[in-house]
């Protein structure tokens, strides 16, 4: 059997289960929703729905009920390598079973014969000012190919809502074969010569990336696969899943909504703090030439924090520990890279920041969360323009956010719309409540 039919396979399962529970339990309630909630940018309630991912407070997260360090043992690998091949991670993603070998090369093998760029692509990108953001750049190239959306054109032609998650699927598919190639065109565009590296018909999905960004180095190869899976999903409810989820919950395609989820993860507080994080790091370095004493850090993060800024790759919406995603890259670097010095510092900080936090007592969650060493093992390799870094964020991010757009169409999830309300409201409704 195939992707397809595979997915198919779990579907009317998932249908019965979704009905049974939606028809005798619609008003058992869930959550509850409190002033400081409706104002604290709905932190924490429970009020979205996905079985691909979820993040536990205190293990984080965990995709189809596995671990990261699960994940990376069970997924198939290319022969020879540690890091498994991405394939095998979105086959999991969409069918929610592990795959064997086979079925994770079946999915390489959709995304080699889909991943040539319309010349169009390329067109809209060339004529962008060249000191444009990459991540503008990589929405705008994913917008465009809109043009060739499966979903929009069957749509208007017409087909029953049971289909929906079939033409989506197809869309998924091409969207996310093209993206490490649209990637790192982008990259070569603004920093290097502009030339289009074809992708190798012999490399897997991760392995071609480094290929295209013109790194060869197996060592490279492991680190694309392991980025790309690490970035993959992180439940619904942070930015860039949510606006992707909010987007095509109104049927619009995925070009619309990975598009509208990118725009998201190019804030500060979301993907672009991996791009802050290595500034910090490097900021560090250059004050202390060199690697810092533990005081000197110190000072340096209060100093930080004396300045009302953050410290950037800290803290956590949700999590409550350390984050698995920055140790799994973590313990890549110890492994393959530990005399690098900004890793060092990286290590150091480590150490010493969630004490420094802790003292300031203002963040709940004072450990590192994936974005603190992302951009350190990517300077490593060479990889030193810190804007690019989060298109690869976004690379990775659009595996989870289309498989659940797919199962989003497959359960026939409505339009989203919560309700808003005014102060008086709010006001009159603490009054009620004796506040
Ligand atoms: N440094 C300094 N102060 C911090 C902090 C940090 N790393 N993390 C949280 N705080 C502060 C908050 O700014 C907030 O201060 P105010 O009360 O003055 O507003 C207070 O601690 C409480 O915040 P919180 O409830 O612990 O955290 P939030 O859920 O509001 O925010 C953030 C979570 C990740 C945005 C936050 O921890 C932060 O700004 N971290 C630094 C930026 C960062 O690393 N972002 C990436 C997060 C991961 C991600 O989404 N990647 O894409």
């Amino acid at each position: 059997m195939g992707l397809r039919e595979d997915f198919a396979a779990e579907l009317p399962a998932w249908r019965e289960r979704v009905s049974n529970l939606i028809q005798e339990s619609a008003d058992v309630k869930v959550d509850e929703v409190t002033i400081g909630q409706v104002y604290g940018g709905m932190r924490n309630i429970k009020s979205l729905v996905t079985d691909i991912s979820y993040v536990d407070p205190g293990e984080g997260i965990r995709f189809r009920g596995f671990t990261i360090p699960e994940v990376l043992e069970i997924l198939p690998k290319p022969a020879g390598c540690q890091m498994p091949y991405v394939g095998g991670l979105y086959y999991l993603f969409l069918v929610g079973k592990v795959p064997n070998e086979d079925q994770a090369v079946d999915i390489e093998n959709e995304w080699k014969s889909r991943s040539e760029i319309p010349s169009f692509v390329f067109d809209v990108l060339k004529s962008m000012p060249r000191d444009s953001h990459p991540m503008m750049l990589f929405s705008t190239a994913i917008l465009a190919l809109h043009h060739d959306s499966v979903f929009a054109k069957q749509y208007m032609e017409g087909m029953t809502r049971d289909e929906y998650w079939q033409p989506m699927l197809e869309d998924s598919l091409n969207l996310t074969s093209k993206l490490p190639a649209i990637a790192a065109y982008i990259y070569s565009l603004k920093y290097k010569n502009g030339e289009y590296v074809a992708p190798r018909s012999d490399l897997d999905w991760g392995a071609n990336f480094a290929h295209m960004m013109g790194n060869d180095s197996k060592d490279y190869e492991e680190l694309s696969r392991l980025y790309f899976i690490l970035h993959s999903d992180h439940e619904s409810g942070n930015a860039s899943a949510h606006a992707t989820h909010l987007a095509a919950s109104t049927l619009s395609d995925i070009y619309y909504a990975l598009s509208a989820g990118l725009n998201s993860l190019a804030g500060p507080l979301h993907g672009l703090a991996n791009q802050e994080a290595l500034r910090w790091l490097l900021g560090i370095y250059q004050e202390f030439d060199g690697v810092p004493s533990r005081e000197q850090l110190r000072q340096f993060a209060w100093d930080t924090l004396k300045r009302g800024q953050v410290i950037p790759g800290y803290g956590h919406a949700v999590l409550r520990k350390p984050d698995p995603r920055f140790t799994a890259q973590f313990e890549y670097a110890q492994r393959n890279m530990p005399e690098d010095e900004i890793f060092q510092i990286a290590r150091l900080v480590f150490e010493v920041v969630p004490e420094v936090l802790i003292e300031q007592g203002k963040a709940k969650n004072p450990a590192p969360n994936v974005d603190a060493i992302s951009g350190t093992l990517q300077h490593h390799y060479g990889i030193k323009e810190f804007d690019f870094y989060t298109v690869m964020f976004g690379v990775g991010r659009a595996l989870g956010v289309s498989a659940n757009a797919v199962w989003s169409r497959a359960l026939g999830q409505p339009l989203e719309r919560p309700k808003s309300l005014t102060t008086t409201m709010l006001e009159d409704i603490a009054k009620e409540a004796g506040q």
